[in-house]
């Protein structure tokens, strides 16, 4: 089991006992161990196994629970977990999947209404009853017809990058331990970085195909064995996860790469170049086409057991072979990246190691899990130069937002940890006094200009009525970006992968506010957010407009999510210049100070 299968069954717990009418500190526990399992990097699996360590070491893990997570790593479920299953009803979990729909409101429809389906419910809400019940309102009604659709998507329950690489990356270790495997690795959307991922394709350079296909039958998290032919196997795993492995020889290797890379489109356009060449590309390598007297030619002819491959143990040598660099995995999407690499042209994708600082970040003064002190000294240990804390201003009720009172206490604090860190000089971290203000519904922000203008780093962000109209978000947003205190617009659509739609922005509107003002735009890292999305953050940087990669950090774990927008950023073709926080303390400053809206 990993993290994120653990994760997911104490959520699905937490939904049950909700639904059941439990009390809400048990419901708010299983919530809570949820998601501090969720954003942990080390495996649980790891830290059980440490005789020297505790599970209830975990902060918001108490003994119960850690004994819950000893059964689950032993035996791959719960006693608890099967009761509750099979105490409610499978639609149940159908209806909570409507975005907007919680365990409460979904106990409502099935009590109320004798909603037993997601086409009860359409047809329940097309007769006007849903707005009746206790909470509804005609408004509640709307959301719902439009997000039953967004349930119904297939597309919805493909698993975020995060999750799939926690099994990918437990795949890989374990496959690892075949001694037949002589190179191997991940491919599909999950080398290239998609947001989501539907199956997980893992190809390994091995003479012998068949011992490697049975030591994944034999994985303790394979439940089903789907298909098995020479070379390729396809299995059941982790969240009844597809995996797709392929064994190829070592000549092979860079082809099937390549072609088990993708994506589609990419390999489509790859293979009409390579004829333009007179070559043909397939999974084992290249070949030249073979000529007919008419003229014509035909890969139907390239036989690989006779033709000599002119290409294929590495990737690079295949892109070489049609007269190409190398392209990142991340570009492979058939939208000009050929074009780009012929012309010598593709980007210098910004890296991890590229990142000095991270400036949006929660601690216990609001939402987060940590204190500003254990933030900072994990931001440390991480090598960065500078954070901004940006805890929610005083609209976010839910999270004790804090008023001017409260942040200029914070930022009073702030002070103080900057001078004594100042003191020890092996120390570069400068702590940035930040706030992430809130757009309130009928405009304006929840902080006063007053106070803003004292701040170093200023987030805006819109967390309330999301459901407005397309003029009013839109304005509410160009009001922030306006702003001559406000530095950057964070997560700016609002969407939830498989869980929220986007509200409804004019994001080009948006887009175009930022260029002109100099307002920064976010890529928020968290892999739920990632937001903007690829083609927002090209846009943006299109029209000019600086990116700043966050994590969002609600915890210290939290730090760690800093890759999935790395990923987001590199599939929207950025370089490190493109994003604000590659820049040292001293340049960032400098690009605070240039914008046109700071000089007016
Ligand atoms: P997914 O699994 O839906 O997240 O997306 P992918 O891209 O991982 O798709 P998948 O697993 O069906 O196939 C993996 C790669 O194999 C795909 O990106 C390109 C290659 N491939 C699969 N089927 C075809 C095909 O019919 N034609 C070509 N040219 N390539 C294919
Ligand atoms: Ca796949
Ligand atoms: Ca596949
Ligand atoms: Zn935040």
């Amino acid at each position: 089991m990993t993290n994120a299968d653990i994760a997911a069954i104490f959520t699905q717990i937490a939904d049950i006992l909700e639904y059941q009418g439990e009390g809400i500190f048990r419901v708010r526990a299983y919530r809570t161990a949820a998601h501090a399992i969720g954003s942990m990097v080390e495996s649980l699996a790891d830290i059980q196994a440490d005789v020297n360590r505790f599970l209830t070491d975990i902060e918001g893990i108490g003994t119960d629970l850690a004994a819950k997570i000893k059964v689950l790593l032993a035996t791959g479920t719960l006693p608890l977990l099967e009761e509750l299953q099979a105490a409610v009803p499978a639609y149940v979990f159908e209806l909570m999947r409507v975005p907007g729909l919680g365990p409460k409101k979904v106990k409502l429809l099935v009590e109320e209404l004798g909603v037993a389906s997601l086409d009860d419910l359409e047809r329940a809400c097309q007769t006007g009853k849903v707005q009746l019940l206790k909470g509804f309102g005609s408004k509640t009604q709307a959301k719902i017809v439009a997000n039953i659709a967004f349930a119904k998507n297939p597309a919805h329950s493909r698993l975020l990058w995060s999750e799939a690489d926690a099994i990918v990356q437990q795949l890989l270790t374990y496959l690892s331990t075949c001694s037949e495997v002589l190179q191997i690795s991940g491919a599909g959307s999950w080398r290239r970085g998609q947001e989501t991922v539907g199956d997980i394709d893992i190809l390994v350079d091995s003479n012998n195909a068949q011992t490697v296909m049975n030591h994944l039958h034999s994985w303790p998290e394979t439940t089903t064995v789907l298909l098995s032919g020479d070379t390729k196997t396809s299995v059941r795993g982790p969240r009844g996860m597809q995996i797709d492995l392929r064994v190829v020889k070592t000549e092979s290797f860079g082809a099937a790469m390549q072609y088990f890379t993708g994506s589609k489109e990419h390999n489509v356009r790859l293979r009409s170049r390579a004829r333009e060449y007179g070559l043909t590309i397939n999974e084992y390598g290249v070949y030249r086409l073979t000529n007919h007297e008419d003229g014509e030619s035909s890969e139907v002819a390239i036989d690989p057991s006779k033709n000599c491959s002119l290409a294929g143990r590495t990737e690079a040598d295949l892109y070489a072979a049609v007269g190409l660099p190398w392209i990142p995995p991340e570009l492979r999407e058939g939208r000009g990246e050929i074009l780009l690499a012929h012309n010598g042209q593709l980007p210098h994708l910004v890296e991890l190691a590229d990142i000095c600082g991270d400036l949006h970040m929660h601690t216990t003064a609001t939402d987060g899990e940590n204190t500003l002190e254990e933030m900072l000294r994990c931001a440390r240990q991480r090598g960065l130069n500078y954070i901004a804390i940006t805890d929610h201003g005083q609209r976010v009720t839910m999270a004790h937002g804090l008023n001017a009172q409260r942040l200029l206490d914070q930022w009073g604090e702030i002070d103080r940890l900057n001078e004594s860190l100042a003191v020890e000089n092996d120390s570069p971290l400068v702590i940035l006094k930040g706030i992430e203000v809130d757009m309130l519904e009928k405009g304006g922000l929840d902080l006063p200009d007053e106070v803003l203008e004292q701040a170093d780093w200023v987030v805006a962000s819109l967390h309330y009525g999301q459901s407005q109209p397309r003029q009013q978000i839109t304005a509410r947003i160009i009001e922030a970006i306006e702003n001559r205190f406000v530095s950057v617009i964070g997560h700016p659509t609002g969407r939830l992968i498989n869980r929220r739609p986007a509200y409804d922005v004019d994001i080009e509107a948006v887009i175009e506010a930022a260029a002109r003002t100099g307002t920064f735009l976010e890529i928020n890292a968290n892999p739920w957010r990632l937001d903007l999305n690829e083609y927002h953050a090209f846009a943006a940087k299109q029209a000019g407009v600086k990116i700043v990669i966050s994590t969002d950090a609600h915890s210290t774990h939290g730090f760690e999510v800093m890759r999935c927008g790395i990923l987001q950023a590199r599939r929207a073709g950025l370089e490190a210049k493109d994003i604000v926080n590659t820049r040292s303390l001293n340049g960032l400053r400098q690009l605070l100070q240039d914008r046109p809206k700071a000089k007016a």
